[in-house]
């Protein structure tokens, strides 16, 4: 018999970088604390990347009693991000790697009063990973913490936080059959191993055929069958595993059991507001439940190894997972061995979910450092490591927008991705749909993903003329519309994941309104609004529960004379009422237009088949400044919309190419860039050197560039003074 005790209650905690005894001696005085707990639940989301990053213990005493003959073992679900445990005073191991589960081993060791004595870090240094990334590194014990007693006959738990049982079943579709090879780790002589109700006494391994086998079959039809493993000592440990095929094709995408099935879904950060990344169960089901509701079939569970309940919700619910360790944005010559122990502790850990169908190496990884033999040889060496531990699963690598697509480094992995933000942080939307091209005419033999794309918006602010760099809702619905269209015109993109389903906390950040939030959610971080563009996937992918959603709820006052009523449904045909009279029906997919007056208050309802929606809107004499983020930026816009700008001339309207071909107006933007870039050194070498940004840049209106370069109103003007005085 096994027997789990969750370490819950009894901790105490101390903010302080202090030795083990000290740490013994006043944990009476430090705060009494239950897990999961996160010293950064609060520092961690407020802004001003001055989240508390150092050494903190968690103290408590531990009364367990060692029976004759038993084992005792401590488990952590994930000690973020370094973590040395003390048993009395001796320390019994250290783990460096703050989302992978470890375990130690406490037999022998226990007196009659026990104190457990927890130091976890989380501050920066050169060997583990993450070190650099958008994105809070909470720290804390923010897991669950178990106390286990196995027979003296037992299976492994030491090694990589093993779950002592792996099972590989391959399909035969046509047969109908999967042959079922489980194999255990263990210290006694024979294991009884039972599969789909037969049981077979082996030394280690057994292999199982299944007839008629029950697929996994993704989100219509997750089935899950169990094995179950057990040894005469009574020590017992099952897993649950799903039967089915994965494969990628470079011009069909992806397919699930030999039929084509489009990945199309959304990326998540183990995080809530208010709580840190110390969730509970419940915590993680809600979120698991949004999902479904968007009815995404594939999730990136970014950027790290999320909590074991959580790949089983996605084993549960069919989500195909992309899993991924922490190798991320820059790359840190000392964190090669961290890099293999986390991707190592990874899959031995998660083998067994049928929902994972992808490695992911790294994140971003050239974002801060060069393309190099070092960087090569780290990536080899890891896509080696997951090849010779599971050759079931395919490799991928999220690559950054800047990454030529010659590199060298887009060959190791078995198949790629890009993170793409045109029409976001730079560039335009239509870039994404032109960079997707080129790759595909250029290697239409390889498989190519769309890993990350996603615009910030804060549903406080709104706007009838949207734009990048807005924060409005109505621009990341705009900026989700055109994704959307342009993933269905190119099925051959294996997997497509929005970033982000949630907002999350990077404490680093202070934009749009918030302070230390990314927000590119499709969901508040608080989970408590569904933001416009939420909706427009859910009409996409929702396939069972009919639906209309009127966008724009939140822009109540607006001072138009007409107003756009836009409505996502997954319903073919949608009516539109005003102040309870029909004004129009349309026949459409996903995103339904209409135009009304508006004259005072009205009242707005959407009906399609079996459903509707209402709002209120009202006509308003002067703009809501309430709703504007960037007064001046708005303005800047304003002003270059009204139309003084004569085409037979140059104007800031141009892109950076067209101006840069007539030899006058073309000397005078290169001199103000280059004046810009010995302003700005490192970065504009960079861009300088890389001919796929520089190609980009040269697509982008003048305006665009100056924007996004944080040039003032004034600036702006003046150029479009000198540039208006030479004709085309
Ligand atoms: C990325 C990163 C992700 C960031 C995201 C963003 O490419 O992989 O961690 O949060 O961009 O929002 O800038």
């Amino acid at each position: 018999m096994r027997k789990i005790t969750t370490l819950t209650e009894g901790w105490r905690f101390l903010k302080a970088a202090i030795p083990v005894d000290t740490a013994m001696a006043y944990a009476a005085q430090g705060e009494a604390v239950t897990l999961p707990h996160t010293w950064n639940a609060v520092d961690g989301q407020d802004g001003g990347n001055d989240y508390h990053r150092g050494s903190c213990w968690y103290v408590r005493e531990l009364t367990a009693e060692e029976t004759a003959g038993e084992r005792l073992f401590l488990e952590f679900g994930g000690a973020a991000m370094s973590c040395d445990v003390f048993l009395n005073g001796e320390q019994l191991c250290r783990h460096e790697g703050g989302y992978s589960a470890f375990r130690v081993e406490l037999s022998g060791k226990l007196a009659e009063k026990n104190v457990l004595a927890v130091c976890v870090s989380n501050e920066d240094n050169t060997t583990a990973y993450p070190q650099k990334a958008d994105f809070t590194f909470y720290g804390g014990l923010y897991r669950a913490v178990k106390l286990i007693a196995v027979p003296a006959e037992h299976f492994e738990l030491l090694k990589d936080g093993t779950p002592g049982i792996k099972v590989t079943p391959v399909v035969d579709l046509e047969k109908k059959t999967a042959t079922v090879t489980v194999e255990t780790w263990h210290n006694a002589a024979s294991v009884d191993i039972t599969v789909n109700g037969e049981t077979k006494t082996v030394e280690r391994c057994a292999e199982f055929v299944i007839e008629n086998v029950h697929l996994w079959d993704g989100v219509e039809d997750p089935f899950l069958y169990t094995a179950t493993a057990r040894l005469a000592s009574g020590d017992e440990i099952s897993t649950r595993f799903g039967c089915r095929v994965f494969r990628c094709n470079p011009e069909k995408g992806f397919f699930l059991n030999g039929r084509s099935y489009p990945l199309r879904g959304v990326s998540r950060h183990q995080d809530l507001k208010g709580k840190g990344n110390a969730l509970s169960y419940a915590d993680h089901a809600a979120d698991m439940a949004i999902i479904r509701e968007l009815g995404a079939n594939t999730l990136r569970l970014a950027h790290y190894q999320h909590a074991q309940e959580f790949y089983d919700l996605c084993d549960e619910n069919g989500i195909v997972v992309w899993a991924e360790i922490p190798y991320i944005t820059k790359h840190m010559t000392e964190g090669r061995q961290n890099t293999l122990d986390q991707m190592r502790e990874l899959i031995t850990q998660c083998y067994n979910h049928p929902c994972i169908a992808v490695w992911g190496l790294s994140n971003e990884i050239t974002a801060a450092s060069a393309v190099n033999e070092e960087l090569l040889e780290n990536h080899r060496a890891l896509n080696e490591l997951c090849h010779r531990m599971d050759p079931t699963r395919l490799t991928t690598m999220a690559d950054v927008f800047m990454l030529e697509i010659e590199s060298p480094i887009l060959e190791i992995p078995d198949i790629n991705s890009y993170n793409l933000y045109f029409g976001w942080y730079l560039g335009e939307l239509e870039q994404t749909d032109e960079f997707f091209d080129e790759y595909h005419a250029k290697y239409p033999e390889r498989v190519i993903g769309f890993s990350e794309y996603g615009a910030d918006a804060n549903p406080a602010f709104h706007s009838s003329h949207p734009e990048k760099g807005d924060y409005t809702e109505e621009y990341q619905a705009l900026y989700h519309e055109h994704m959307l269209r342009m993933i269905e015109q190119r099925p051959y993109l294996w997997a497509t994941h929005v970033w982000n389903l949630f907002d999350f906390a990077a404490d680093g950040r202070d934009e749009g309104g918030k302070h230390g939030e990314n927000q590119k959610g499709l969901v508040t971080f608080d989970r408590s609004m569904r933001k416009d563009a939420f909706y427009l996937y859910k009409a996409a992918w929702n396939k069972t529960e009919p639906f209309v959603h009127l966008c724009g709820k939140r822009y109540l006052n607006r001072c138009e004379a007409e107003t756009e009523i836009k409505v996502y449904s997954n319903q073919p045909e949608v009516r539109l009422y005003v102040d309870d009279t029909l004004i129009g029906s349309q026949s459409g997919k996903t995103v339904f237009h209409f135009r009304i007056p508006l004259l005072g208050e009205h009242l707005i309802r959407a009906e399609a088949e079996g459903c509707g929606d209402t709002m209120v809107i009202r006509h308003v004499s002067k703009p809501d400044e309430s709703y504007i983020f960037n007064k001046a930026a708005a303005s800047v816009t304003n002003w270059f919309d009204a139309g003084e700008i004569d085409p037979s001339c140059f104007s800031i309207n141009d892109t950076l190419g067209e101006i840069r071909q007539h030899p006058q107006a073309g000397a005078i933007v290169n001199a103000m860039m280059a004046k810009g870039a010995s302003e700005r050194g490192d970065v504009a070498d960079a861009v300088k050197d890389n001919p796929a940004l520089q190609r980009m840049m040269g697509r982008m209106t003048m305006l665009s560039l100056l924007k996004q370069g944080g040039a003032d109103e004034e600036s702006i003007k003046q150029l479009n003074r000198v540039l208006h005085g030479i004709k085309k």
